[in-house]
């Protein structure tokens, strides 16, 4: 009996040592069959109990179970612990060093021109002016016509024209790209009545050479302004705001005759450049100003058009290129780079 309960004793240690030692699941089956397996030894004990003396049988028996117990505990804790570490196999193709910095994902933003037009349109909307938008498609009448601008008027060629084919089209009046946000003031006189204050962004399309200032596709941003009473220097006052707004306080501002046939008096307007504060610059080409915006006061043909009676109301109108404010506002010098895709620009406008 003593013989015995050795070899128990000593079938238990070598078999918890050789459990331990099971590198993979596969050598742990080795050890499980090779200790409780059919024709393990620790069976043949159990199995030959009854041929054991009375007085000795409860006496192994309790101990060969007790061994059975302790193999099969310590096979299932050793199969978890197995189970949860990776093979080499994942190790080495799946290696994360944890001590390496993260990887900031890389976050988009705004494009420069979206953001200036958006700056642009809520310095205007806290003027209580609403920001609305209309088509790039549209018709010769509101492009041209209705804004005092005939079909022989020699003002036409101010916009060098991309037409739709009307026959693609299946359209029987003339169609083309806007050549300016204009006929906007049109739509919006048509189908509301004063007072009337809207800033309308959006695009323009125009048949010419692309260079450092001139795109075929580029933004305007129209402003209108309709009500009884309405003077130039609404429109003075109204501009001053804004560009004290989005170039500061300090700056000064210039208003020369200019010709629109849609308004009457027309006139350009400049800053004084903010880089050689006048005195003349790369920028300013030397003349110490920088040319923003077309506007004036809205026609009376204009007016009267839309079916408003000129001898009561008045309106001032302008229309600005944000691209141009964009380039002024930042000292960038060549309008391309907008469009070019280049992340070395677009970064630095966060
Ligand atoms: C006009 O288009 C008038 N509709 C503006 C206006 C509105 C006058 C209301 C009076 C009353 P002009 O052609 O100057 O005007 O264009 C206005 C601005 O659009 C320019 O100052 C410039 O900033 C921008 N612009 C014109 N052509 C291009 C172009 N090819 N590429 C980029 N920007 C342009």
């Amino acid at each position: 009996m003593e013989a015995l309960r050795q070899e128990l004793d000593d079938l238990k240690a070598s078999a918890l040592d050789q459990i331990d030692q099971s590198a993979d699941p596969a050598q742990l089956e080795q050890a499980r069959v090779q200790y409780l397996g059919r024709k393990a030894r620790l069976t043949a004990i159990l199995r030959q109990l009854v041929a054991l003396p009375p007085q000795e049988r409860p006496v192994i028996g309790l101990l060969a179970n007790q061994v059975k117990q302790a193999i099969e505990e310590r096979i299932a804790a050793r199969r978890t612990a197995l189970e949860s570490v990776p093979s080499d196999e994942v190790l080495a193709t799946d290696r994360i060093d944890v001590t390496l910095p993260g990887r900031w994902p890389t976050v988009g933003r705004l494009h420069p021109l979206t953001q200036i037009i958006r700056e642009i349109c809520r310095i205007f909307a806290e003027m209580g002016f609403a920001v609305i938008e209309g088509p790039e498609v549209e018709w010769d009448y509101y492009n041209f016509e209705a804004l005092n601008i005939p079909e022989d008027h020699p003002a036409r060629e101010m916009w060098d024209t991309f037409w739709i084919d009307p026959t693609s089209a299946q359209v029987d009046k003339p169609m083309l790209l806007r050549t300016h946000t204009s006929p906007m003031q049109i739509r919006i006189m048509e189908q509301t009545k004063p007072p009337i204050r809207v800033v309308v962004p959006g695009k323009c399309y125009r048949y010419e050479a692309v260079d450092a200032s001139h795109e075929s596709q580029f933004h305007q941003i129209e402003g209108l302004a309709v009500d009884e009473g309405i003077t130039f220097a609404d429109l003075k006052g109204t501009l001053y705001a804004f560009v004290r707004r989005l170039f500061g306080d300090e700056r000064k501002i210039r208003f020369r005759c200019d010709y629109f046939p849609f308004v009457e008096p027309g006139v350009d307007m400049s800053i004084d450049c903010f880089r050689c504060k006048g005195a003349g610059c790369r920028l300013c080409k030397m003349s110490g100003w920088l040319e923003i915006l077309g506007a004036g006061m809205v026609h009376p043909n204009v007016l009267a058009r839309v079916g408003y009676d000129p001898a009561r109301y008045t309106g001032f109108a302008f229309g600005m290129g944000p691209a141009r404010v964009a380039m002024l506002k930042y000292g960038i010098e060549d309008i391309r780079l907008f469009h070019d895709n280049d992340l070395r620009f677009l970064q630095q406008f966060p």
